[in-house]
């Protein structure tokens, strides 16, 4: 397929099609790629990059499934498995800097935890810290707490937002396709579920992001079918925020692989996620899996977020990850000035807390 037919209808605006999509993986015209992406994410944002002060918790890595790609969860009693009490929660909270404005909350799916405990540490941290936004549970955490509550899961959402819960993360949603995701990780709820509580939670009104774990064993071919469900649902909803791709961090996994993803197939994927997913608002790279230096050359290839100063990051830490997990706000902001954007620090639902000039 001819590639200027492709440019032709990303400059007039038009959504492109499955079949456009995997011929831009197959192209090797990486440069081509990322001024289509940055004209396409400056449309919606102009020379804005965004982040957050965020500090991620991850409350156990005690998990009742066992995802081959995944380095952190560990089954109850082994080496390493650890749970934090909702005070130990509190106290890792109140180490957090004074300006962090969100809590970013994810675990493994606890075999013995009831539901009210998590409706416990939501309210402890918003009694503490009432002006903290609290993006919390996947869609295959919030799954778990509908089955272990017996509650439906819009009941359950609607309990946890009464308990504090402000929106929700992308993550869980690794990739669609049922033979890839069969082999990965077999126990976890399949892509159809994850749509559906998904779908759910923007119905009442929670703000969600979306994820793709990619590098694995997928085709590129099920790289942009994962997109195009995201695309058909944020047609019906408009309730994603951000879409984040994950490169896979191979250490410690039981998935067979030498070597990370390149740059070059980071960079391609953040930009034909940019301009497949022409009804998402924002693209973030997350620079704890990519690397910082390969995170700022993306805000040539569409990104418009570099996620937030996260601090204390443990999935990526436990298959890998070669940053330490945490930066700076000056450092985020030196990134972006030197890739001549603006920096912009947000809040949790995008609404504008400063702006660098
Ligand atoms: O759900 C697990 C993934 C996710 C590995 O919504 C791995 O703002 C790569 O979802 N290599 C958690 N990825 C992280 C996540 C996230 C991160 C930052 C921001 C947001 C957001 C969401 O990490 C898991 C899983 O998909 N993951 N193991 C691995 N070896």
């Amino acid at each position: 397929m001819a590639f200027e037919y492709i440019k032709e209808k990303v400059y007039s605006n038009q959504r492109l099609t499955r079949k456009e999509g995997i011929a831009l993986f197959k192209s090797n015209d990486l440069l081509t790629l990322g001024r289509m992406a940055t004209h396409a994410a400056e449309k919606k944002n102009g020379k804005r990059v965004y982040f957050v002060r965020n500090m991620h918790i991850n409350p156990t890595n005690i998990c009742v499934n066992r995802c081959k790609f995944c380095a952190f969860s560990k089954t109850k009693g082994e080496p390493g498995a650890y749970e934090m009490s909702v005070d130990d929660i509190l106290d890792k909270a109140r180490a957090a800097d004074k300006s962090v404005r969100e809590f970013h909350i994810v675990s493994g799916l606890h075999p013995d935890l009831p539901f009210t405990w998590y409706l416990d540490m939501l309210r402890a941290l918003k009694k503490e810290f009432p002006k903290i936004h609290l993006k919390a549970f996947t869609a295959v955490e919030i799954d778990y707490l509908s089955k272990i509550s017996g509650l439906s899961v819009i009941d359950a959402l609607l309990k946890l937002r009464e308990a504090g819960l402000g929106s929700m993360p992308g993550g869980g949603a690794e990739i669609f396709n049922a033979a890839v995701r069969n082999t990965l990780c077999a126990e976890k709820i399949g892509g159809n579920r994850w749509l559906e509580v998904i779908e759910v939670a923007h119905r009442v009104g929670l703000k969600t992001n979306a994820t793709m774990l990619y590098g694995h064993i997928e085709s590129y071919e099920d790289r942009i079918d994962h997109l195009l469900k995201l695309r058909d649902l944020q047609d019906k909803t408009s309730g994603f925020q951000a879409f984040i791709p994950l490169s896979f961090q191979p250490h410690n996994t039981e998935i067979k692989k030498s070597a990370y993803t390149t740059g070059f197939d980071d960079l391609k994927t953040l930009a034909i996620s940019r301009l497949m997913l022409d009804n998402f608002d924002h693209l973030k790279a997350y620079w704890v899996m990519l690397g910082e230096k390969i995170a700022q050359v993306s805000l040539n290839f569409g990104v418009d977020d570099l996620d937030g100063t996260v601090v204390d990051e443990r999935i990526a830490k436990a298959a890998g990850g070669t940053t330490d997990g945490s930066m700076t706000k000056d450092e985020i902001v030196h990134l972006i000035k030197q890739a001549d954007r603006t920096p912009v620090e947000r809040d949790t639902v995008y609404n504008i807390v400063k702006v660098w000039k």
